[in-house]
Order: C-alpha cells, then sequence, then structure tokens
C-alpha cells in the first residue's frame, strides 16, 4: 500500500545520503531526484510474482544501480559498503575483474507474500546501453532451457535507461526490434527510463529530435507510459500495469518516468556551469519523500512521526551494516550450480583442452551422413539443392572430399547426438550467405521449412536467419552463451569486415 511505497521512497533517499555522508567526494551516481524507481521496482517484482513470473533478468547503467543493488536486488548492505571500501565481493581464488562498484553484477532470491523470485543484474561495461541485449540473450536461454518459449511468463527482462541514452543508442532499437522475432523475442522486455531531463551536461533538445526519450519504442507499438517521479503512487501504478500488459500481450512495454538529477552528472560535478536555472529551480524543489509523505499525512495514512520513525530505522540499519562491512570476508562462491554442474575450472589450463581426439565412431558418422542427406516426402526441395544433397551422400559414401559446410554439420550433428544444444545465428545463417550450408530446407510449394539437424534426437538446434544488426546480435547470443553452457552459441558475421560492427561487444564482454 501507500505506507510501502513511502518507506521505499525513504529506503532510497537516505541510502543516498548515507553513502553521500560516509563516503565523501566518492562517485555514487546517485538516483537523488529519481527514487521514486525503487518503490516502482519492487512493485514489478511484487506483481510479477503475483502474475507467474518467477525470474528477473535486470540490466542497467550508472545512475542508481547502487539503489537498486540495495534495496531492490537485495544485495547484502554489508558486502556493498565492503566494496565501497576497497573490497572484493568475490573471495580471492575466483578473481575478478576488480571493475568499478557501479558496474557489479549480483544475483539473490526475493520472496514476496510467499513466492520466490530469483533476480540477476548482469554487470556492464560503462558503454552505456551495451547490457541490453546480453539480458534479453541471456533471458531467451533461460525460457528455452525451462520450456517457456509459447508464454514467456516465468522469466522477464527489466532493463533501466538514462534518457539520454536511450534517445541516442542505437542499440537500443536494435533490442526493440528482438521483441517480435522468432528465436531472439522474450515475451517482452519492461523499459523503464529514469527521464532525469539531462544527459551529463546536454539538455534534451540538443540531443534528440523529439520531445520524448521513449519514441523509439513506437516503432514497435509498445504502450509507453510517461509519469511524474514525484508521485511514487503513479509510477508504482504505472509498474502494475506494465506488468499486466507483459503478462498478458507478451510484447515491451515503455516507463518513462519524468524527474531530476539532483545533483550533478556525479556528486563532484557542477551542474550550474551548464543549466543554471534548472539547477536553481532543484535546489528549491522538495525531495520526493516530503512530497507524499505530506500527502499521506494530509490523506490520514501516517503521522508525522511514521515518517521520523521509517528514517530513523533505516538508517540504523545502514549504520549496523556499514560496520558488519569492515569485517567482512567473502564466502567461497559455487559458481559451478544448476545447469553448470558437472563442470569446473580447468585443472592445467594451457595442455588439458589441447590434442583432444574429436573423432567420431563409425556409426554416428553413418547415422548423421543418413540424417543430413535424406529427403522426406513430405517436402519438395528446389533442384540444385537436390544436386547439392547428392554430392554431400558421396561424400559420406567416400569418405573424401568432405567441403566445410558438411564438416560443420557433422560437428554440429555430433555435438547435438551427445546431448548438447547449437544454436547459430547471424545474416542468412539457415541458407548461407554463398549458398554453401542449406542448413534449413525451403519446401518448394509453400516454403515450410525443414532442418535434417533438428532430426537428431537429445540435442536442440536452432538455425536463425538473425535481424540485420551485428552489434544487438552478438550481445544477444554472448547473453545466451553465459546463462546456457551446455549449447555451442556461435553467432556469423556475414561477409568481410562486418564484425567491426559488433566491436563494443567484443572488447567489453567477450575479449
Ligand atoms: C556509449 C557511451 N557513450 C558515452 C558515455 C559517457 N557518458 C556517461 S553517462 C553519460 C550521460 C548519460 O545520460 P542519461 O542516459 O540521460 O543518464 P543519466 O546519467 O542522466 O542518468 C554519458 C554521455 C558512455 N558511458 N557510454
Amino acid at each position: 500500500g501507500k505506507k510501502a511505497i513511502l518507506n521505499k521512497v525513504i529506503e532510497a533517499e537516505q541510502w543516498e545520503k548515507f553513502l553521500g555522508r560516509k563516503y565523501v567526494g566518492t562517485k555514487r551516481f546517485g538516483l537523488d531526484g529519481g527514487e521514486s524507481m525503487i518503490p516502482a521496482l519492487e512493485s514489478v517484482i511484487k506483481y510479477g510474482g503475483q502474475y507467474g513470473v518467477r525470474e528477473i533478468v535486470f540490466g542497467m547503467a550508472h545512475r542508481g544501480r547502487l539503489n537498486v543493488l540495495a534495496n531492490v536486488m537485495a544485495k547484502p548492505l554489508r558486502v556493498i559498503f565492503h566494496e565501497f571500501a576497497g573490497g572484493s565481493a568475490n573471495p580471492d581464488d575466483i578473481g575478478g575483474s576488480g571493475d568499478v562498484k557501479y558496474h557489479l553484477g549480483t544475483s539473490t532470491d526475493r520472496d514476496f507474500d510467499g513466492i520466490k523470485v530469483h533476480m540477476s543484474l548482469v554487470a556492464n561495461p560503462s558503454h552505456l546501453e551495451a547490457a541490453d541485449p546480453v539480458v534479453l540473450g541471456k533471458t531467451r536461454a533461460i525460457q528455452t532451457i525451462a520450456g517457456d518459449l509459447k508464454e514467456h511468463t516465468a522469466s522477464l527482462p527489466v532493463l533501466i535507461h538514462g534518457d539520454a541514452a536511450f534517445a541516442g543508442q542505437g542499440i537500443v532499437w536494435e533490442c526493440l526490434g528482438f521483441s517480435g522475432i522468432r528465436g531472439y523475442n522474450t515475451g517482452g522486455c519492461v523499459h523503464f527510463i529514469i527521464n532525469n531531463q539531462i544527459g551529463f551536461t546536454t539538455s534534451p533538445q540538443f540531443a534528440r529530435s523529439s520531445p520524448y526519450p521513449s519514441d523509439v519504442a513506437k516503432g514497435v507499438q509498445a504502450p509507453i507510459f510517461h509519469v511524474n517521479g514525484d508521485d511514487p503512487e503513479a509510477v508504482t501504478f504505472a509498474t502494475k500495469m506494465a506488468m499486466e500488459f507483459r503478462q498478458t500481450f507478451h510484447r515491451d512495454i515503455v516507463i518513462d518516468m519524468w524527474c531530476y538529477r539532483r545533483f550533478g552528472h556525479n556528486e563532484g560535478d557542477e551542474p550550474s556551469f551548464t543549466q543554471p536555472l534548472m539547477y536553481k529551480a532543484i535546489k528549491d524543489h522538495p525531495p520526493v519523500s516530503a512530497l507524499y509523505g505530506d500527502r499521506l499525512v494530509a490523506e490520514g495514512v501516517i503521522d508525522k512521526q511514521w515518517l521520523d520513525d521509517n528514517v530513523t530505522q533505516y538508517t540504523n540499519l545502514l549504520e549496523g551494516e556499514f560496520e558488519a562491512g569492515a569485517a567482512y570476508k567473502p564466502n567461497r562462491a559455487d559458481w559451478f550450480a544448476g545447469r553448470w554442474s558437472g563442470l569446473h575450472a580447468p585443472a592445467d589450463p594451457e595442455t588439458a583442452r589441447r590434442s583432444v581426439d574429436t573423432g567420431l565412431d563409425r556409426k554416428l558418422f553413418d547415422s548423421l551422413g543418413r540424417t543430413l542427406t535424406t529427403v522426406p516426402d513430405s517436402i519438395t526441395i528446389h533442384k540444385t539443392l537436390a544436386r547439392v544433397i547428392d554430392a554431400k551422400r558421396e561424400m559420406f559414401a567416400s569418405g573424401t572430399n568432405f567441403d566445410w559446410a558438411t564438416g560443420e554439420a557433422l560437428a554440429f550433428g555430433s555435438l547435438l547426438s551427445e546431448g548438447y544444444g547449437v544454436r547459430l545465428s547471424g545474416q542468412d545463417s539457415g541458407r548461407g550467405t554463398f549458398s554453401q550450408r542449406h542448413a534449413v530446407w525451403i519446401d518448394q510449394t509453400d516454403e515450410h521449412k525443414y532442418l535434417p539437424l533438428a532430426q537428431i534426437e537429445h540435442g536442440r538446434v536452432e538455425i536463425l536467419d538473425s535481424p540485420l544488426s551485428e552489434y544487438g546480435v552478438l550481445g544477444f547470443e554472448y547473453g545466451y552463451a553465459i546463462a546456457d553452457p551446455k549449447t555451442l552459441v556461435l553467432w556469423e558475421a556475414q561477409f568481410g569486415d562486418f564484425v567491426n560492427g559488433a566491436q563494443i561487444m567484443i572488447d567489453q564482454f567477450i575479449a
């Protein structure tokens, strides 16, 4: 209810204040001015849980990230404080990137009204919006493993954006474009824009050609709610509706929360160099907790004492956790649980993976040969393809003159027969840019598709013609791969150096 909403606003606000007091001069990219996002995300989990969501994959940038980790993801506060003081979240044997604290990921479980929701926040580089396709690919993998590809009910991607980044970064459109595509859709992503009406020092009229940062989402007919960040009840109502929409229609939805950024881009940055009038107005503007607190006092829901008590209670909790953070020692993390079980860090990374015998036994070789060269009666193939298949049959009969594509199909087929998945995604990958692959056969009378590799038992295969994107698709496949260690996930650039369109993914996530 209203009290719970106000309480979350208080937590969001006091969290930033506490960090400001304890770590003077340290960058935290505070949520100050956009605190209503915290009760709103809380309602995504709560209502999501009620409508069947059991897992949420979050992606977000710097702004408010520590606040989300603390007050939404329930990352233990002492761990955040420990990291703030320069400590690592992981035990020494795991290592890690030593990345800045407002880029770190985490995962936790939260309970709402007896419903458990697992949540993870993917790590992100500085590159704004680069984590978006990673979140979507990861979610898609979770849905595939769970067999939840029809309704996509149980797992949900949530992306939190800045207004300048959402309007400016092309990857946002690449990701919206996935929303209705076979092989890539995730049953609807909830997009939350912290529209603080500024990007670093640049005002919206210099940063976009439309009044709303969210207009790009019109391209996929996503509903867009513009909502006042000073009214946390309205923002929470918008997220509740968003969850109803998503769980009913399985498509993307956008919440554009209009708010402000109380301080500079980071807390050491002076905003009045560039927006003196705006920052004069912000200085005189009461915080969300005061506006909403006064409203609830006037409505008779709480009294002034309730407000003060809740502030004190949360601040005491922070003090206790701050103390505990100093002595915090990370436990040995179990990185190989769930689908990773049975896998382990290589004992001898240099040599153990070299010179492994990858050959097939004769029986499997013959059986894969039959599968790859048998044209069922149910399909009428192109006559040139028939000649290609005849040539393949000859390769299997003679054991010679194998071409690249047949060798590739054998590799995929043998993995599938061992129960592993294979997912190949790229532009025109089904036929192959050079008509070399023919992994997907098209019926010449009704265009239905036939995948010889899909006839192999035990493993799941997907050979997908991707959207005409490099950055987004590689990010998606990377995200898929991090959630599914038992599928060979491949992305194929079409030709020449088109791969360099995906360079950010390679530099920031893969290399
Ligand atoms: C791809 C990329 N380009 C530039 C930057 C540098 N940069 C960091 S934050 C920022 C402004 C972001 O504005 P907005 O998206 O509105 O988020 P806010 O900080 O206002 O919450 C810029 C330009 C970056 N981090 N990533």
